[in-house]
């Protein structure tokens, strides 16, 4: 029996190893914060009840993960403190008996959202931000001062000369998380399984060019070094305080009881599927440093304050299929069907399960009873099968040998986990590839949807992205086609031949070349004028450039190899697409040669897409205000790049005077209620 329980203790103590690492270093959680917690809970318990086996380096004793080595460490001179969890009323009130018996009082609560992002503490002295660095294991992080600095509501500079920390937690908001995710998969890269994933993979980018372009915000929720002199008191006066240095904190509401925060804890488990952000539970405080210091913390946590954790939202469901989809780069994607069920605010009825090593870890079979949940609120994934719950006769899922579409031998290239159909002409690809062509990040042709696309490539009028060029040739049966009037049909074809005079960016992006995004297809024509030197670029000539690497630049002279790609491009010259940057300055747009920068909150545009409305325009998106700066765009708590702007004269625009600017409204990406 005694052997069992060590047997178990040290399983515990591996596993919850091996998940801190995946969540800490490589930023890729395997189970869920609820399933890890339980696991934690049982060893904390086992630990309890059977000291003779406590061990130093058991993970329990750990206030957090490791430390990546790419980075310079950091060591914090005050430890960053982990908090401890409370999962429903009673442990609160059981918090609550602790606090009131050792502060022989009644407290007052502060109650703050748990933001799912990444801890970090900032450092000023004389006034201005010196040293960002993560939490790290708490005692020891990196340090990201550059990525940090990148982050809008950060002030680099602040009224007191005294050295100060904050600390702070960085998130994506949900909005951001959704945009990037699209980008990530539109360049052939991995999407983030969640946006605290989005957000520390970002805050941990070596290039702090490319975190700058990550939609990351900061809440500001503790303030450690300088307090003595300032005469602070609560919470409630440090977080003031902190607004008016100009930092944006952690939205917080006061509590005189428990109760009080108990009725708000539970009120906020379904609204804050509402808040913009992901919250997994709220910090409960006390507000009152004086009490805070009587309570101490122990070596780990403060007796001060508790994390309430939102019991995990789940749903279980059954599995009645498993499909298989055909992506546009030949990546073959199996769906799990399943019972729609309600989870976190919303329906869902089929979650991606990835790949063949997804579906074996996790051993999910057609007629399965799963658990599923939307991994960070925002994707549906299939965390768990139910066993007990298996009818008999399963089998075991395998991804199919030949492609579902054309019947080509699948493959599995070395080191990946995806499985692929490598037909160049398999039709699934085809209409993968010609939806990806007229999107918004390519072609941007309106009126040619998905429904029109099968419609057309049924009645054989589409085998290849050159013939949608060809379709002004068909206008007429076009128009017989049901649902489709001369109207629609006239629009359409007005798209497609405006896109003739696209950005040449747009074509090379809309080739849909594995690897190749609106990013990187942006930066090939910043490189290469025209398509035919692009065609003609080397291995060498392509990896010099920064921003592609060795596998995008592989994928680049694979592509151009092909005959039949060469045929398509010469049948597109034939057709008049614009295949040079000189055209652009030409039709370059009403901001063509202006840089704008743009600050604060907008109400129609989100951070990206004021940028994609700026250059859509054909202007420059900037991130700092310069003498070279044309304009700035401010909206709500523009901070102090309008202020520079101002003090250099540049142009201040509103949104309206923007809009007015552009002529239109409408590259608008946001709506506000
Ligand atoms: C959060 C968050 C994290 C200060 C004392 C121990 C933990 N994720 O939003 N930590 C804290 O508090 C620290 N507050 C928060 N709101």
């Amino acid at each position: 029996m005694n052997e069992k329980i060590l047997e178990r203790i040290q399983w515990l103590r591996e596993t919850l190893k091996k998940h801190n690492e995946a969540y800490y270093v490589m930023d890729s959680p395997r189970v869920t914060d609820s399933e890890y917690d339980a696991l934690m809970n049982e060893l904390k318990t086992l630990e309890k009840e059977n000291p003779q086996w406590d061990d130093p380096d058991s993970p329990s004793h750990r206030v957090g993960g490791a430390v990546l080595s790419a980075f310079k460490k950091v060591r914090h001179t005050i430890p960053l403190l982990s908090l401890d969890n409370a999962y429903n009323a009673e442990e609160l009130r059981d918090f609550d008996r602790r606090v009131t018996k050792e502060a022989s009082a009644r407290v007052a609560y502060v109650v703050e959202y748990k933001i799912d992002g990444l801890t970090v503490a900032l450092r000023y002295e004389n006034g201005r931000l010196y040293r960002a660095a993560t939490r790290g294991d708490g005692y020891e992080g990196e340090e990201i001062t550059e990525n940090i600095r990148t982050i809008r509501t950060v002030p680099h500079r602040i009224e007191v000369s005294e050295p100060v920390e904050v600390r702070g937690e960085v998130y994506m908001p949900k909005d951001g998380f959704v945009r990037l995710n699209e980008q990530q998969e539109l360049d052939g890269k991995e999407p983030f399984a969640n946006p605290r994933n989005a957000a520390a993979g970002s805050i941990r980018q070596l290039d702090s060019r490319i975190a700058a372009k990550r939609p990351l915000a900061i809440f500001i929720f503790d303030f450690i070094a300088g307090t003595e002199s300032l005469d602070l008191d609560t919470q409630h006066a440090a977080f003031e305080y902190l607004h008016k240095l100009g930092f944006e904190t952690a939205p917080s509401r006061r509590f005189e009881d428990i109760e009080g925060v108990i009725a708000y804890c539970n009120e906020m488990i379904s609204a804050r599927h509402n808040l913009p952000f992901e919250i997994d539970g709220l910090v409960v405080k006390v507000d009152d440093f004086e009490t805070r210091a009587v309570l101490g913390t122990t070596s780990k946590s403060p007796r001060w304050a508790i994390a309430y954790k939102f019991p995990a939202e789940m749903a279980k469901t059954v599995i009645n299929e498993i499909r298989v989809q055909v992506g546009r780069t030949g990546v073959i994607t199996p769906l799990a069907e399943f019972t729609p069920v309600k989870v976190a605010g919303s329906v869902i009825g089929r979650a991606t399960l990835h790949n063949q090593d997804y579906i074996d870890e996790k051993d999910i079979r057609v007629g399965d009873t799963v658990f599923v949940q939307k991994a960070g609120d925002v994707i549906p994934a299939v965390v768990r099968v139910e066993l007990s719950e298996r009818p008999e006769g399963t089998q075991r899922f395998v991804l199919p040998k030949d492609c579902p579409v054309c019947g080509t031998p699948t493959v599995r290239r070395e080191g990946e986990a995806a499985l692929r159909c490598v037909n160049p002409l398999c039709p699934a690809k085809l209409r993968r590839l010609l939806i990806h062509f007229v999107s918004r990040t390519a072609m941007n042709i309106d009126g040619l949807g998905e429904a029109l696309i099968d419609g057309l490539i049924e009645a054989g009028y589409l085998d290849s992205i050159a013939d949608i060029y060809a379709l002004k040739e068909h206008a007429e049966a076009l128009k017989q086609m049901e649902g489709y009037g001369d109207r629609s049909v006239e629009k359409l074809l007005t798209a497609i031949e405006e896109s003739k005079n696209n950005d040449y960016y747009r074509l090379i992006s809309g080739f849909g070349i594995p690897l190749i995004g609106e990013k990187a297809a942006k930066t090939l024509a910043a490189h290469f004028p025209t398509l035919d030197a692009l065609i003609a670029a080397s291995q060498e000539e392509l990896v010099a450039i920064n921003e592609i690497g060795d596998k995008m630049a592989d994928s680049l002279v694979r592509y151009f190899e092909s005959d039949d790609v060469l045929k398509t491009v010469e049948r597109l010259r034939d057709y008049g697409l614009n295949f040079s940057t000189e055209q652009v300055a030409e039709t370059g747009g009403v901001l063509s040669g202006k840089t704008l920068v743009a600050t604060g909150t907008l109400e129609h545009y989100s951070r990206e897409g004021i940028k994609a409305a700026i250059e859509a325009c054909g202007g420059k998106a900037a991130g700092s205000v310069s003498k070279k700066t044309d304009y700035v765009v401010v909206g709500e708590n523009a901070g102090s790049k309008a202020e520079k702007a101002e003090a250099l004269g540049v142009e201040i625009l509103d949104e309206d005077g923007f809009e007015a600017l552009i002529g239109t409204t409408e590259h608008r990406d946001k709506e506000t209620f």
